[in-house]
């Protein structure tokens, strides 16, 4: 059965890192809000695993940054902030039952936000938390599962999915100025409406459904008027730590 591993939220979350000019999240509020997300992956099809929080690691609910599942292997991250590498080892742990796992070697950095993967194309973020020698370690992992890699220098943003969403195989929504959109050729481009920039985020799901922030409704209704389903929910003590949908889950079996 397809299945979503979630990372439990930490009771330190208000001290996540929050970018520049931000505010620390609510930290009541944003446990009901990861477990309407739960709820919405659970409504999806899979099952849901929880890796034990961590108060250690403020931000460790962002799981997706911790490793990446590429073909039949994962990755193992190491994150580009030191101060959330801990986050990895007992994520890993969990998915070294179901899967071979390799890990990016230091001096390399890769922050599973900046990986997406669009049918046998892997798409990279070279930013912030990614860098050349994390992206040359995730392309020998991407050619030894027979994917194409193309990295994406990303700026003013923190990840690659902070400004391209997947909507499906073929569509991405793009926050537009931050990547050289010539890169994502190929790939229908939604643009997030100006006055809803950096509100969107998406996460497709396997029944073919996109979930969606409902702080983005404009560019969600261009969405819709191309036939995509999508289904709202309210993250914004998430996105108030610089987070979005594909970050608080890892999805094995997809
Ligand atoms: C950080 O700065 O690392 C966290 N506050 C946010 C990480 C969000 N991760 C993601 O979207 N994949």
């Amino acid at each position: 059965m397809p299945t979503a591993l979630l990372r439990e939220m930490a009771d330190t979350f208000d001290q996540a890192i929050v970018s520049a000019g931000g505010r620390p999240p609510d930290v009541t509020l944003a446990k009901e809000q990861h477990a309407a997300y739960s709820g919405a992956l659970r409504d999806a099809g899979y099952e849901i695993e929880v890796v034990p929080t961590d108060d250690a690691y403020p931000d460790c609910v962002f799981i997706e940054d911790t490793a990446v599942v590429l073909g039949s292997v994962v990755l193992a991250t190491r994150p580009g902030a030191r101060e959330r590498r801990g986050e990895v080892e007992p994520v890993v742990e969990r998915l070294r039952e179901r899967l071979p796992v390799f890990s990016i070697e230091a001096p390399g950095t890769l922050d599973g936000g900046d990986v997406m993967i669009l049918g046998g194309t892997v798409f990279v973020g070279r930013s912030r938390r990614s860098n050349e020698e994390g992206i040359a370690q995730l392309r020998d992992t991407a050619d030894s599962q027979g994917m194409s890699l193309v990295t994406v220098p990303v700026d003013g943003v923190l990840h690659l999915k902070s400004a391209v969403l997947p909507v499906d195989d073929g569509t991405v929504v793009v926050t537009p100025g931050t990547v050289d959109e010539s890169l994502l050729a190929g790939l229908r481009i939604v643009h997030e409406m100006p006055h809803e920039r950096h509100s969107f985020s998406a996460l497709p799901l396997r029944n073919g459904t996109l979930l969606v922030t409902s702080s983005a409704p404009d560019t969600t209704a261009a969405l819709t008027r191309l036939g995509i389903t999508t289904v709202p929910i309210d993250v914004s003590e998430i996105q108030a730590a610089d987070g979005g949908l594909t970050c608080m889950s890892i999805l094995i079996g997809d």
